[in-house]
């Protein structure tokens, strides 16, 4: 019989979606799943038996890896857990899933196989994984995976990274199974993004984003309910005109579609009825520990990240509720209803610019401390299709890469530049009015202190420094000095005495 073109194992939501796109696309696949009664369910069902697919049943990793055409390929779609804690040592004691299996599949593949990690894996764990396979003689990938089930089944955004020699032998798979873009709808979303846990590093940072992104939209919801009280309704038309320009994107357009949803118990809109406490499964998490690591300022995420852990503490929050008093007595939005709500989608559009100025800046100093070559235009064009944060403003971004490959900072493109100065004075608008009426809009003043702090070219750090000095002989260097110049004062001895 003949062997099959890939194999995949981890028959969730994402494997099985992803296998139908290859069977699609004229791979054929060999599949598994640790519970085995799931192979059955999936290759016995109307979609795969009912098609005569070219889908192969196995029941044990053994039987997957005989199913395969040399150099071998096996992806796994299984879940993944937080970072184990010593990366250094060997893979097995820590006994996670992923490294299991890599485990077992060392004992089964050849040199030159391929293993290929399409979970949501922390970079630090391929980077182990990478160097752990390679000196097996193999070869080894962690792939970024986006675009939940949909796209996996009609075209993901793909970010591969991990062993350079493995992307030539799985190129054709990914790229013909990957969303497109571009007019004649022909580029991939999937480009080889770098060594090592390059690929799931720039996946994370895409998930930051998301976080971001979605905590974006919930505060200019939230903002248009409580300063103007617009109706669920009126909120759909307002969406549905953003959705028409510089905002126009999956999560807006999705956003629009809530607002229309009604509750088949009560007849009344479905998102009013929704218990107001996030969940997170961590990336967003990561990308923001991350940040603290590298000493880069992704502050959106981080608030995005908080906002959800505040949402969680439902029952704190309606005890503090009761206690804790905001503005008092206030009259009804003075200021005309048009503006405001033009005022938000400023705020909002600029906020973004900030978000994704964060993640590139993260990415920059990621790829220098990890020797990453990344190609941010590409990585643009990437998140351009197929997955949750796909938008036509990053086709912006790829210009502004495609202007100045080695741009420090979104905000300093003339594109960006220019859409933020034009802004901000409805940003600071809304950022007033919710401090104003007490409404929480972390990312959105969070984004405005961003570029308040970006843009200074003197900051309060002087007197932080004396501070530090002050207590710990901290050290400080001086304006009028050269850079390398370190001075000490003895604070105490000089200080005005205490009367
Ligand atoms: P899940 O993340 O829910 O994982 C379920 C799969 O993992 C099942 O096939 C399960 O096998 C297998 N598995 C588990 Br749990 N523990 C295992 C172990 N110790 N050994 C072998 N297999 C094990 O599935 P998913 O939502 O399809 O996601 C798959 C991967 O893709 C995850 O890493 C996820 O983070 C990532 N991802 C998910 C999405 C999404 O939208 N869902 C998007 C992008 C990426 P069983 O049937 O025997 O329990």
């Amino acid at each position: 019989m003949a062997k099959c073109s890939i194999g995949l194992m981890g028959l969730a939501v994402m494997g099985q979606n992803l296998v139908l796109n290859m069977e699609d696309h004229g791979y054929s696949v060999a599949v598994y799943n640790r519970t085995t009664s799931k192979v059955d369910d999936f290759c016995n069902s109307p979609e795969v038996k009912g098609k005569g697919r070219n889908i192969v049943p196995c029941y044990s990793l053994e039987e997957l890896v005989a199913n395969l055409e040399r150099p071998r390929k096996v992806m796994l779609m299984i879940q993944s857990k937080d970072p184990v804690p010593a990366p250094e040592v060997d893979l097995y004691p820590n006994n996670a899933a992923v490294d299991a299996v890599i485990a077992q599949l060392l004992t089964l593949l050849e040199p030159g196989d391929v293993i290929i990690d399409g979970g949501n894996t922390h970079f630090r764990d391929t980077d182990r994984r990478t160097k752990y396979v390679e000196s097996k003689g193999l070869l080894y990938i962690g792939t970024g995976v986006s675009g939940g089930e949909e796209g996996a089944r009609k075209g993901p955004s793909l970010m591969p990274g991990g062993s350079p020699q493995a992307w030539p032998l799985v190129k054709d798979i990914f790229q013909s199974i990957a969303a497109k873009v571009g007019p004649n709808h022909d580029i991939p979303c999937c480009e080889w993004i770098g060594p090592r846990g390059a690929g799931h590093y720039v996946k994370m940072v895409h998930n930051g984003i998301e976080y971001g992104d979605m905590q974006l939209i919930c505060e200019a919801y939230w903002l248009l309910k409580n300063v103007l009280g617009l109706t669920n309704d009126e909120l759909y038309d307002v969406f549905a005109e953003w959705n028409k320009g510089d905002l126009d994107s999956y999560l807006i357009e999705i956003t629009r579609d809530i607002f229309s949803v009604k509750d088949d118990k009560t007849g009344n809109s479905l998102v009013d009825y929704i218990l107001d406490t996030a969940g997170a499964k961590g990336t967003g998490k990561w990308m923001s520990q991350l940040a603290l690591d590298l000493g880069a300022p992704s502050t959106l995420v981080t608030e995005a990240v908080y906002a959800r852990s505040l949402s969680a503490q439902k029952k704190a929050r309606v005890a503090a509720s009761k206690v804790l008093v905001g503005p008092q007595n206030l009259a009804p939005y003075a200021g005309c209803k048009k503006e405001f709500i033009e005022a938000v989608r400023k705020a909002l559009y600029a906020s973004k610019i900030c978000s994704y100025a964060q993640g590139y800046v993260q990415m920059q100093m990621a790829a220098a401390a990890d020797g990453w070559d990344l190609q941010f235009g590409q990585i643009a064009l990437l998140w351009r299709g197929g997955c949750i944060i796909r938008a036509v403003f990053l086709q912006r971004i790829k210009d502004a890469f495609d202007k100045n490959p080695k741009l420090g900072n979104l905000l300093l493109d003339d594109y960006f530049q220019t859409e933020v100065t034009q802004a901000q004075d409805a940003w600071r608008l809304v950022v007033k009015t919710a401090v104003e009426r007490g409404i929480p809009c972390p990312a959105i003043s969070g984004a405005l202190a961003y570029y308040d702090g970006y843009r200074s070219e003197r900051l309060s750090a002087n007197l932080l420094q004396a501070q530090r000095d002050y207590f710990g002989a901290h050290t400080y260097r001086r304006i009028d000095c050269d850079e390398s110049e370190i001075f000490h004062t003895e604070w105490i001895s000089l200080r005005k005495q205490p009367e």
